[in-house]
């Protein structure tokens, strides 16, 4: 769809939420938003009663309880329950209120534990979760699988994006729930403050991810909203793929922290590996632009304006 003049709400206004409007706002648009204070977007009252009054013409649903490996495995009633709530309700409202356009989010991390790499869009549900995350993916799918019925059923222009492992500012910099990067961001930057020698790393390092810029994902999901329209599911990611080891020898350096780490085996490795094929993005025309070192400086000014 072309986006010029269109109105438009971002469901959800953390990280992703957040960047996606600083980019929107370049653009000849007009923008809604709320934060959960103010709409709870598990209740069908208010979300009903809120589409009533902004009428969109294109709903980002980039809402969702989010949080990294220990928190998913802590917290399976919030992560099942609340994003099942959230993408039905959204999804559900959005038809009843005649939108006709919507982008919902996934995730990588919801395609089985053990994928032939790099992971294509296909391989969605054709083998056995990762564990520790399967709360938040049960719920993932289900909302990916309303997305496509309600294109069958009611010819919606609904789509769904998944996203690889993100990071940027207004991250979560909590250090047990948040995911890796913002955790071990905000420990490094603790060890350095209070000259300690050693920071604590979870897992055997080995695990690999590949990390995208939270600014390159919203640009990637203002490039879909104008240039995808189908029921196939499509990944976002950057190639930027490396161990937890190689991680932390280049926040290190980001950090300008000259200590050590070391691992604690008593924490969950998660996935091994969940490289993303990104095949069908490119061939569309879209690629990300930061690199992960410029992407990481970036965020870890961000946190020290903002927590340092
Ligand atoms: O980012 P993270 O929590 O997410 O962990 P997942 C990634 C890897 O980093 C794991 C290791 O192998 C962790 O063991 N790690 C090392 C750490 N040190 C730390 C630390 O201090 N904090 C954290 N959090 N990890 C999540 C899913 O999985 O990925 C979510 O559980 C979500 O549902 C997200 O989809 C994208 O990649 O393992």
């Amino acid at each position: 769809m072309i986006l010029e003049g269109k109105r438009i709400w971002v469901a959800g206004n953390g990280m992703v939420g957040k960047s996606v409007i600083k980019k929107l706002k370049k653009l000849d648009v007009e923008i809604f938003t709320e934060s959960k204070k103010i709409l709870d977007l598990r209740d069908p009252d208010s979300t009903r009663k809120y589409l009533k009054k902004i009428k969109p013409d294109l709903i980002i649903l980039s809402a969702a309880k989010v949080g990294g490996i220990l928190a998913n495995d802590s917290y399976p009633v919030d992560f099942l329950y609340d994003n099942i709530a959230i993408s039905s309700n959204v999804i559900n409202q959005a038809h009843q209120a005649d939108v006709d356009n919507l982008v919902f989010l996934g995730s990588t991390c919801i395609y089985p534990r053990d994928s032939q790499q790099p992971i294509k869009e296909d391989y969605l549900l054709t083998g056995p979760l990762e564990k520790t995350n399967q709360w938040y993916a049960i719920a993932k799918i289900a909302g990916i699988k309303l997305v496509e019925a309600f294109r069958k059923q009611y010819k919606r222009r609904y789509i769904s994006v998944l996203p690889t492992n993100l990071f940027g500012p207004h991250d979560n910099f909590d250090t047990i729930n948040g995911h890796v990067i913002p955790s071990l961001m905000a420990k490094i930057h603790e060890a350095k403050t209070h000259k300690n020698e050693k920071f604590n790393v979870w897992g055997s390092g080995i695990a690999k991810r590949e990390f995208l810029f939270v600014e390159d994902l919203a640009d990637g999901i203002i490039f879909l909203a104008e240039n995808y329209d189908s029921d196939e599911i499509i990944n976002i990611g950057s190639s930027d793929e490396l161990s937890i080891k190689e991680l932390c020898l280049l926040l290190k350096k980001v950090i300008n922290y000259e200590g050590d780490f070391q691992f604690d085996s008593s924490k969950p490795d998660g996935t091994l590996r969940k490289k993303t094929d990104l095949s069908k993005i490119n061939a569309l025309g879209w690629k990300a632009k930061t690199n992960l070192e410029e992407g990481l400086s970036k965020t870890y000014k961000w946190f020290v304006n903002n927590y340092g």
